[in-house]
């Protein structure tokens, strides 16, 4: 079992939502939290946290060598758990670059520094690098068509990014994969549906949504909404991160989804009857630009090899839990909504 992991992007809504999964799964392990703090991360999504001795904050960029070199050089971690990203799309279609930057090049950093551990390491010089998982995205495999539902992702798919953000995530997959094939590195890729859950950044659909028919305003669907994705409580992916850190093989890549499929249509009918709004609440707006059509993953292979499978996920009863942490948390969003969260920042850590 792993002692103590480096988790990059901690402060985001994967991330905050893994340390509490960890802390309560694994009481025994300490996390480390690397996280720039970009306008998605929010220390106050761990604020109850601070103190807890397993617990400590590291403010940084993965894209700075010298502070990844000396925080994982050290040897304190044996795991690494690589979320920090760039991750919403339509910011990807406005300026590519920090996606390219962060996802792409940050990883590469990270790459690198296992790489020269390892070299260390052989000389007798240093400890040995530590296992490291990027946390991926079924996006990397590009759109599947509408109408034929027996199409799924499988880890085999080739990958066919359409979006920036996807192109950006699909480098990590492919320099995941370049070391550990050629440099025998012990990597591992995860590759995820569409999640939801609490801390969600309110620019993602289900937060959007919810939060705008609590405010009593209009919920913007893209298109006619017929598009799909498979939706995984963030919890379920959880576990399945941690799952793969304990016992994946190395090298290998795992798909994780939910195995449930709904169109954004449906989605947002099931949240309207959940807030007890009508379909006048609905606003068309102009479609995402390449938006893909449908993800669908098949998740066999984390389910034979490593006996996960997502229980938190059931469909409505999960979707309504996580309508009513927003209803019930207000104050959270609140804050992230009017930008008040990054007075807290503030606080903590000084001017940006
Ligand atoms: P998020 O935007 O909520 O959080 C991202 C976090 O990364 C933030 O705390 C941010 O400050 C940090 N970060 C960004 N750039 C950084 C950098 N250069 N250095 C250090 N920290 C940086 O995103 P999320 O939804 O929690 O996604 C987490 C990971 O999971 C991402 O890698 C994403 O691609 C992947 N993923 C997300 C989903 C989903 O549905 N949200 C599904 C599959 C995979
Ligand atoms: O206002 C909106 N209206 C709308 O119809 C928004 C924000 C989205 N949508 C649609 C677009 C998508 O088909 O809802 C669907 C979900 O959109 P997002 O919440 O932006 O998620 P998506 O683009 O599917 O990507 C998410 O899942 C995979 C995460 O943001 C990624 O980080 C993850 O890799």
């Amino acid at each position: 079992m792993v002692k103590h992991i480096l988790l990059t992007g901690g402060s985001g809504f994967i991330g905050s939502n893994f340390v509490r999964f960890v802390f309560n799964a694994r009481p025994g392990v300490k996390i480390t939290n690397l996280d720039a703090l970009t306008y998605s991360g929010n220390p106050e999504n761990l604020a109850d946290l601070e103190h807890d001795a397993r617990y400590r904050f590291v403010k940084g960029d993965i894209g700075d060598a010298p502070l990844m070199e000396r925080l994982i050089g050290s040897g304190e971690f044996d795991g690494v758990v690589h979320m920090a990203a760039e991750s919403h799309v339509d910011r990807s279609i406005m300026d590519a670059g920090p996606f390219v930057r962060a996802n792409t090049l940050g990883t590469q950093v990270l790459l690198d520094v296992l790489r020269r551990m390892q070299v260390r390491h052989k000389e007798g010089k240093g400890p040995p690098p530590p296992r490291f998982v990027y946390v991926s995205t079924d996006e990397v495999y590009g759109s599947l068509p509408l109408e034929d539902k027996s199409q799924l992702f499988t880890e085999e798919t080739p990958l066919q990014p359409n979006s920036p953000y996807s192109a950006s995530k699909a480098g990590g997959d492919c320099l995941v994969r370049a070391y550990h094939h050629t440099f025998g590195l012990d990597l591992l890729t995860t590759r995820c549906s569409n999640n939801f859950g609490p801390y969600q950044f309110p620019e993602k659909v289900i937060p959007l949504f919810v939060t705008n028919l609590i405010e009593g305003k209009q919920v913007p669907l893209y298109g006619v909404g017929a598009n799909v994705r498979d939706w995984l409580h963030v919890e379920d992916h959880c576990e399945a991160v941690l799952t793969v850190l304990e016992r994946g093989v190395s090298g290998e890549v795992y798909n994780v989804g939910g195995n449930n499929e709904r169109s954004n249509l449906e989605l947002t009918h099931a949240i309207l009857a959940i807030m007890g709004k009508g379909k006048d609440m609905i606003r068309n707006v102009e479609d995402r630009l390449g938006h893909d059509l449908r993800y669908a993953i098949d998740a066999s292979k984390i389910k034979r090899e490593l006996g996960w499978q997502p229980t938190r996920s059931a469909w409505p009863k999960a979707l309504e839990a996580t309508c009513r942490w927003y209803v019930d948390n207000r104050k959270w969003w609140e804050r992230v909504k009017s930008g008040a969260y990054r007075e807290y920042y503030e606080r903590q850590y000084g001017t940006r």
